[in-house]
């Protein structure tokens, strides 16, 4: 019989020996173990599959963190469903976008939000609405617990979608990005096995779970290798501070090394259980990594990814980590830099990145154009960023093709806010740009032009919090008579950055 590609039958073959190893210990002393999590996941994959999905189906979920999250995802990789998560943030008019694009069959969402969930789910289609809270209540479990607990994990092709995560784009917007079993599962291989994860690991886990960081490569890397988590349902430095000498390796973006930094009782003796900190979706300034090797005696490792391929290079676990680089290409990962016209660079030269590998994605949710748009003839994925290649095969992200903001590790399209902003009366126009940030690395500034009775900074940072996920509003507004354009009438970000790009 050919072997079953379904992730979760992967992620099995790691499990502990005796399954009543803990998976995971949550910051209120809760322990969950591999046999829970396997029996409660075989509960909800039935209850699912009772909901009216069908394999192939898409499960939207938009909770709070908890450990039945982590139960949902499985459920859905075993029943052979497409998870689909949502940051909790989100607005209606975001979440309307979501739920008519990837048509999903079960929406599952906190109680809190399922009002607002009702007035935008698409008529027709969605067939149920389960809820989950963040203390694991909710109709969802209730429907899992009298669920048989006998669940087969569904026979899957490697290029089957396992997931559906959504990016925005510099049209605004938001693209489905199909993730396939073999995509996450030869990622997750390739982390264990570069990162020496293993049984004995526990991973200090504080990340968001709607997001790849938190999702794949945190998670991913655990139940990949049988390890261990300290769960927490958010990050606090404090809270860090105290798990870590229980853990070996934390995973954060940048904004988690500087906020542990900026908090003086962060030191050596809190680390001494710990052999690695990894750091990415957003660069690390070099700064944070000299600091944090002195604070602490550890050098971070920065890895580079996104969401449409999942890690693509690391610094070393044994070897030279370099400040302000992302390391050489994983084993099975192809990089190159080539300039506008698809030619390869001479090393060291600055050009656009490209990618390929098992982890590239499958393609664009019902975007075949889009999809061809960013592959080349030969089959590497345009990644939009801006980097180089030196002499010993280190990559460095110089800077980003995409008009695109990160801010504390969350990706925000200018393009999407300057909509909300241009569609408010008393507007001609804005623009909208990504400031330094000592703690966010990035934040959001918008600059507006007046048109007639222009509303007040105050009135447009109120109406982007009523249409947006409160991380994109911007944290300042400016006010400007015109917005300079170059010679063929293109917004002049980098002005607009030289003009109000200090002090926030
Ligand atoms: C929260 N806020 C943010 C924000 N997070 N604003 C800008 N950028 C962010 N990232 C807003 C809040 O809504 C609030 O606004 C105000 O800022 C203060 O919030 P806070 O209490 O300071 O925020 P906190 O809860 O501490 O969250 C900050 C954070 C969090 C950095 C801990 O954003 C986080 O965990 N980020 C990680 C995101 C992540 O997982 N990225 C990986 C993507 S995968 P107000 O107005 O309501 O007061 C990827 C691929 C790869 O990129 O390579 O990994
Ligand atoms: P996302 O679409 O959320 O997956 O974000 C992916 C983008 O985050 C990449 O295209 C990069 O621009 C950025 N990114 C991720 N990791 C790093 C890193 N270590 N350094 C610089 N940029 C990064």
């Amino acid at each position: 019989m050919i072997g079953n590609a379904n992730l979760y039958a992967h992620y099995q073959k790691h499990f502990p020996t005796d399954l009543d190893t803990h998976l995971l210990l949550d910051a209120n002393g809760r322990s969950v173990t591999y046999a829970e999590a396997d029996g409660v996941s075989a509960r909800l994959a039935n209850s699912l599959l009772q909901l009216g999905a069908i394999r192939g189906d898409r499960v939207t979920v938009q909770v709070e963190k908890s450990v039945e999250n982590v139960f949902l995802y499985l459920a859905c990789l075993r029943a052979g469903l497409v998870y689909h998560p949502l940051n909790i943030a989100y607005k209606a008019s975001e979440l309307d976008y979501f739920l008519t694009d990837a048509e999903p069959t079960i929406v599952v969402c906190d109680s809190a939000v399922l009002p607002l969930i009702k007035s935008v789910v698409p008529a027709g289609g969605v067939k149920a609405l389960p809820t989950l809270n963040a203390d694991g209540t909710g109709t969802l479990m209730q429907h899992a617990a009298v669920a048989s607990a006998e669940a087969d994990v569904v026979q899957c092709k490697g290029v089957d979608m396992a997931a559906l995560l959504y990016s925005s784009g510099t049209t605004g917007q938001p693209k489905g990005i199909m993730l396939s079993h073999d995509n996450l599962r030869s990622n997750a291989e390739t982390l264990v096995a570069s990162w020496g994860f293993s049984a004995s690991d526990r991973l200090l886990h504080m990340l968001p779970l709607y997001h790849v960081h938190g999702l794949f490569v945190g998670l991913g890397c655990v139940l990949m290798s049988g390890a261990s988590m300290a769960w927490h349902s958010r990050f606090s430095d404090k809270a860090a501070i105290a798990a870590m000498p229980d853990c070996t390796v934390m995973m954060g973006v940048p904004t988690y090394y500087t906020r542990l930094l900026a908090n003086p009782e962060f030191g050596p003796e809190c680390c001494s259980n710990m052999r690695l900190f990894v750091s990415g979706s957003a660069p690390l300034l070099s700064e944070t990594f000299v600091e944090f090797q002195t604070r602490t005696g550890h050098t971070i490792l920065e890895r580079y990814g996104m969401t449409e391929t999942g890690m693509n290079t690391s610094n070393p676990l044994h070897g030279e980590r370099r400040a302000g680089t992302v390391g050489p290409p994983l084993p099975g990962v192809n990089a190159r830099v080539v300039d506008d016209a698809g030619q390869c660079v001479a090393e060291g030269e600055t050009g656009n990145l490209q990618v390929h590998g098992p982890n590239v994605f499958t393609g664009y949710w019902r975007m075949p154009e889009k999809t061809t748009e960013d592959f080349t003839d030969d089959g590497f994925f345009n990644t939009g960023d801006k980097a180089t290649i030196d002499a010993d095969g280190y990559v460095s992200i110089v800077g980003r093709t995409k008009d695109m903001i990160i801010s504390g590790g969350l990706n925000i399209y200018p393009k999407e806010i300057e909509l909300v902003i241009d569609d408010m009366a008393g507007i001609a126009e804005s623009a909208v740009i990504g400031i330094a940030n000592a703690d966010f690395g990035e934040a959001v500034l918008a600059v507006i032009v007046p048109d007639g009775n222009a509303p007040t900074t105050s009135e447009v940072t109120a109406h982007c919090r009523s249409m947006l996920a409160n991380f994109k509003v911007p944290k300042r507004v400016e006010v400007i008579d015109e917005l300079p354009r170059n010679a063929m009438g293109k917004v002049q970000k980098n002005v607009l950055r030289e003009r109000f790009g200090s002090a926030l």
